[in-house]
């Protein structure tokens, strides 16, 4: 009786005392910085990583966009699991899934009342089928949060482009938000109006994107269907979450959450966000796991890889933005197995460097603590509580936080968050460790906002520090990280310019190369890496990454060049950017002008004679109109009044592999060669070179 007396007693004082204690806290709370958050928003930053799934009508035509007149009998994904996306996501680490409801062609993927272009009409489960209701039903038995992308353009309704159109759209909403249950996010694709088959009109309907679907009230029906819901649109229609101006998978690594409520957008305050912004619209960086939306089988072997989604989680969730990472389904209804296995991979690289925050509980001091509080110290920021945080008093806008943790301790992350339920204030910052006796700079960086994560290449300090050195108002820091990623051991990039210099590129900024010129193996006994350097002749690069803490390598990256191109020219094309096709870099290329009708030549000369025995030829690695040569004739001249066909015919599978081609013929004595494309992938006429090479005997 009498220990639960005391039991009872004890637990009232300490009621007693979190109330003070709160109220203390609460009494001297700083006040918001410009706009915050609403709930909703706050809610879905918390979400940070998610996944987009595309299946449509265009899975099944291998388009980008369909028309609007595709045959509504191509819909028949057999096998489709979306339990299978769901396992995939949520084993991956994401919170949720949008799924694409209706893309520009109109077709529905749920059985709409409102049209006959939809699922009810297609051979899938004999016209029973409903991919939303599925969707929905898989991310509630895995946990995951459900989202709809239900496009605004419908190239196949005859009244796009009519106010009729517009209580359509509005059905269809009604239906999608009504039916199945809780939606966290809504997207509203910013693709609107083009040529289209609308009802049998084919033709181009432009509208104007910002009065004709009434935003305003489209959004409050939206908002009374589901008031936990997140709206996504493009610039000029301000919603709850911003485009960043690209789908390459990155946000600027200076991101204000804010914009203005009005006016246009352009590229640049999509992509950083508007420091005095009158407006909380934070940034989703919406990205594909393989070039394209919709599934392409010649993008099988363009999946990202591991390093390459490593590199899009800093550059959005490291820069105060959440990730949306989009998986096309194929034609049978699942997500590729190398899809998986990649997005696997990059959660489990994720945990690796993020579990184990070096600097959770380790004592911290802060220049400057909020007066007469002990609700806002510096240990607030390493307690491991995202509602706590460290906070300066009124006018102290620029201070710092030191983490000790007493014995020498390995690191090349640092996280930081702001408690942005407050507004987003950091502008600048730095990271410092202590080594060997004395403070050293690690990174610097501007903005921080929700999270900021920066490399640098491993530290071995006593202590951290981050410095804040210009804010928009006093300092609210609800949480620091400190961590020892794994290095990722990839096979590094070689590359040869026109100049004849190597360079290696590794993945990981702190990589250790070790390489070969003569074709031997590399090892860590092997010449190491420092920078670019002149390699005559016919150099063998044979290279690899090491990690001497784990004394593991990275697969080996083995390139044979060819002679150097240092004295070849393009003859007869005044265009300066056609060097592009010399320069070594795969990532860079160059066009034939467009007016020109094929066939179109590429004339190189070589400087001096060599002995051609087969040339090389590397396709535009862009997605959209590569221009990728599949029919050619290749020439050589001594003079360049005479020429002798050497080779022609096709580039086998170059459409779904447009990789290096090599084509090799008998020696000839040659100082100009001539690629001349007959014909290309789409039967168009554009032709696009990354790198022409030769090979010599
Ligand atoms: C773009 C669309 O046009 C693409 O097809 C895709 O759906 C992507 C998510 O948004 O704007």
């Amino acid at each position: 009786m009498k220990v639960l007396k005391i039991v009872k007693t004890s637990l009232f004082t300490a009621a007693l005392f979190m109330i003070w204690f709160n109220s203390r806290a609460q009494k001297n709370a700083p006040a918001p910085s410009g706009p915050v958050p609403s709930e909703n928003q706050m809610r879905w930053q918390e979400m940070q990583y998610y996944a987009f799934v595309h299946l449509s009508l265009n899975t099944y035509t291998d388009q980008s966009w369909g028309y609007g007149n595709e045959d509504i009998n191509l819909f028949n994904p057999t096998a489709l699991d979306s339990r299978q996306w769901a396992r995939i996501c949520k084993n991956a680490g994401m919170k949720g899934i949008i799924l694409i409801a209706k893309h520009h062609c109109g077709f529905c993927l749920w059985p709409s009342k409102y049209t006959e272009y939809s699922v009810k009409n297609a051979p899938w489960k004999n016209g029973k089928g409903d991919v939303v209701r599925e969707m929905a039903d898989a991310c509630k038995e895995y946990g995951l949060k459900l989202g709809i992308y239900l496009s605004p353009w419908d190239r196949n309704r005859a009244d796009y482009g009519k106010p009729e159109y517009i209580t359509y759209f509005r059905n269809q909403l009604t239906e999608l938000l009504t039916n199945y249950g809780p939606i966290f996010e809504i997207w509203f694709d910013g693709a609107n109006g083009g040529s289209g088959y609308y009802g049998g009109a084919n033709e181009t309907r432009m509208i104007d994107r910002k009065t004709y679907y009434d935003w305003a009230n489209t959004y409050k029906l939206v908002r009374k269907l589901q008031p936990h819901i997140v709206i996504w649109n493009d610039g000029g229609n301000r919603a709850d979450l911003r485009w960043v101006g690209t789908e390459s998978g990155s946000v600027g690594d200076t991101n204000w959450s804010l914009l203005n409520s009005t006016g246009d957008v352009p590229y640049n305050m999509l992509h950083y966000g508007v420091e005095n912004g009158n407006a909380w619209v934070p940034a989703e960086v919406n990205t594909s796991i393989r070039p394209e939306w919709f599934y392409h089988p010649s993008e099988d072997k363009k999946v990202k890889t591991v390093p390459q989604l490593m590199d899009t989680y800093y550059n959005s969730i490291g820069h105060n933005g959440n990730l949306l990472l989009n998986f096309p389904i194929m034609p049978n209804g699942l997500i590729h197995l190398t899809d998986e296995k990649s997005v696997f991979d990059f959660g489990k690289a994720v945990k690796a460097a993020f579990s184990v925050n070096l600097a959770t509980n380790k004592p911290a001091k802060a220049s400057n603590v909020r007066a007469g509080s002990k609700g806002f110290s510096a240990g607030n920021a390493t307690d491991d509580d995202k509602n706590t945080y460290w906070a300066t008093d009124d006018n102290v806008k620029a201070a710092s936080l030191t983490i000790n943790f007493d014995k020498p301790t390995r690191f090349n992350r640092f996280l930081a968050q702001e408690y942005i339920r407050l507004g987003q204030r950091v502008k600048a910052f730095t990271v410092e460790g202590f080594i060997n006796g004395r403070w050293q700079e690690l990174a610097k960086g501007t903005t921080i906002g929700y999270k900021r994560i920066v490399s640098f290449p491993t530290a071995m300090a006593t202590k951290v520090r981050l410095n804040i050195t210009d804010a928009k108002a006093c300092l609210l820091i609800s949480n620091v990280g400190v961590y020892y990623a794994p290095q990722i051991l990839a096979a590094p990039g070689v590359t040869r310019n026109q100049a004849g210099e190597i360079t290696i590129t590794p993945v990981d900024k702190e990589s250790i190369i070790y390489f070969t010129t003569d074709g031997s193996t590399p090892g860590a006994g092997s010449k190491k890496y420092k920078g670019p350097f002149l390699a005559e002749g016919k150099p063998e690069i044979r290279a690899i990454v090491y990690d001497p803490s784990t004394h593991k390598s990275s697969p080996e990256t083995h390139e044979k060049f060819d002679i150097s191109k240092k004295d070849w020219k393009i003859v007869g094309i005044g265009d300066e950017k056609a060097s592009a096709i010399l320069d070594g870099d795969p990532s860079t290329a160059w066009h034939q002008s467009k007016d020109k009708k094929m066939p179109q030549d590429m004339v190189i000369d070589l400087g001096k004679d060599e002995n051609v025995a087969g040339f090389r030829y590397l396709p535009d690695q862009s997605i959209w109109n590569p221009g990728i040569i599949a029919g050619y004739e290749f020439y050589v001249s001594e003079n360049t009044a005479n020429w002798k066909l050497v080779s022609q015919g096709e580039f086998p599978n170059i459409k779904n592999n447009p990789l290096w081609q090599m084509v090799k013929f008998a020696r000839q004595k040659a100082r100009y060669i001539r690629l001349r494309a007959v014909k290309n992938t789409e039967n168009s006429n554009e032709e696009g070179y990354a790198e022409i090479d030769i090979i010599t005997e």
